[in-house]
């Protein structure tokens, strides 16, 4: 009689679960798509740094990008605001509940078209909060028309020629005071799931640009966000190496060639430096390598500017740490001894 073999041990991870916990419904976004292969690296993400998605909010606005968090943490909270008007959202829930871990998917459109006022104010408030552009340079949802991150000489697929200077939002993200801002590219998984773990450790606003291909309506020649263009324009800063505050730190690296940031968490993130003088740390570095790469025609990706001691907007507003929603009524409540002070006051 044969013995009856044992199922090999199912993967998880430090917190005890399997991948597929960190999955969502099965993706309705057509194949090929940028925004599908970024849902997976932020579920590689998640999953390897052992977030518990029960602790996690998904915030959105309106576009194919804004669907993705439908198709990643299937049980952790989420909110699909009104186009371009995600940021006021999760400011409200991000300030009610800090222990949360906020993870913002907005477009191109519904950040720096529709939602550029709300964008600006959050990128000056160091929100505790991911916030991740899938930027195609157009609107996908409503048929490929110009966003306003389109290259000026990028052409739509009906031959329509974009002559308006695009905004990047990486120069204005740093000039607002964002104090983690990347960029990087849908095709390059190894950049991306590091830039995204770097992106979970930080505390304050965590801004990726993500050139993310529309498959659809923006991946022809003359287009700038293209699959072909991204693979000859994309210029790698540096390589990035993650390393969480759970795993060993002492690892073998050359003093010379690399730049260490230990983030609030006790995280380190390694640079190795392709440009030496390159300091992530340079608010007015990271502003001249992106002009210089524009004048280039190059698309600089890596994390361009990282500053892990900033103020966040809840220390600013004296938050409370607990959740507003679990405060006793005493605490909430000023008591008839505090008003009859505050009347005092105004005699
Ligand atoms: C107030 C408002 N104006 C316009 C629209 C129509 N609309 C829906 S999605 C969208 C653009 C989405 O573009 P983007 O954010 O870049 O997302 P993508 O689809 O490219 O991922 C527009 C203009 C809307 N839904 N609401
Ligand atoms: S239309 Fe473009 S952005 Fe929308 S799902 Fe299709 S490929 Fe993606
Ligand atoms: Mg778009």
């Amino acid at each position: 009689m044969s013995a009856v073999a044992t199922p090999p041990p199912k993967k998880v991870n430090r917190i005890g679960l399997e991948v597929a916990t960190y999955r969502g419904a099965k993706t309705t976004l057509c194949a090929g798509c940028g925004h599908n292969a970024i849902t997976e690296r932020i579920i590689e993400a998640f999953y390897e740094m052992g977030v518990n998605p029960s602790q996690v909010i998904k915030l959105s606005g309106i576009g194919c990008s804004s669907k993705a968090p439908a198709y990643f943490l299937r049980t952790s909270h989420g909110f699909n605001a009104v186009h371009g008007r995600m940021p006021s959202v999760a400011t409200g829930a991000v300030l009610a509940n800090q222990h949360l871990l906020a993870i913002g998917v907005s477009g191109d459109g519904d950040t720096a078209s529709i939602g550029i006022g709300q964008f600006v104010h959050l990128m000056r408030r160091n929100l505790p909060l991911i916030y991740i552009i899938e930027d195609n340079g157009c609107y996908g949802l409503t048929k490929g028309q110009f966003s306003a991150t389109a290259d000026i000489g990028s052409k739509q697929k009906t031959g329509a020629v974009n002559e308006l200077p695009p905004i990047d939002t990486c120069t204005l993200a740093i000039q607002l005071g964002a104090t983690f801002v990347a960029r990087s590219f849908s095709g390059d998984k190894q950049q991306l799931l590091a830039v995204l773990k770097a992106a979970i450790a930080h505390r304050g606003t965590a801004m990726l640009d993500v050139i993310s291909p529309c498959v659809t309506f923006n991946d022809h020649e003359g287009s700038t966000k293209s699959y072909d263009y991204m693979k000859q324009h994309d210029e790698p800063l540096h390589e990035i190496d993650f390393v969480p505050f759970f795993e060993n730190i002492e690892v073998d690296y050359d003093p010379g060639e690399t730049q260490e940031v230990r983030m609030h968490d006790g995280s380190h993130l390694r640079l190795r430096k392709l440009d030496s003088f390159y300091d992530a740390t340079d608010p007015q570095k990271a502003l001249q390598v992106i002009e210089e790469a524009r004048r280039k025609e190059e698309v600089l990706t890596g994390i361009l500017y990282v500053n892990p001691a900033g103020k966040t907007f809840p220390d600013l507003l004296r938050m409370v740490d607990e959740p507003l929603a679990h405060l006793p009524p005493e605490r909430v409540r000023p008591g008839r001894a505090a008003l009859e002070e505050i009347m005092e006051e105004l005699r």
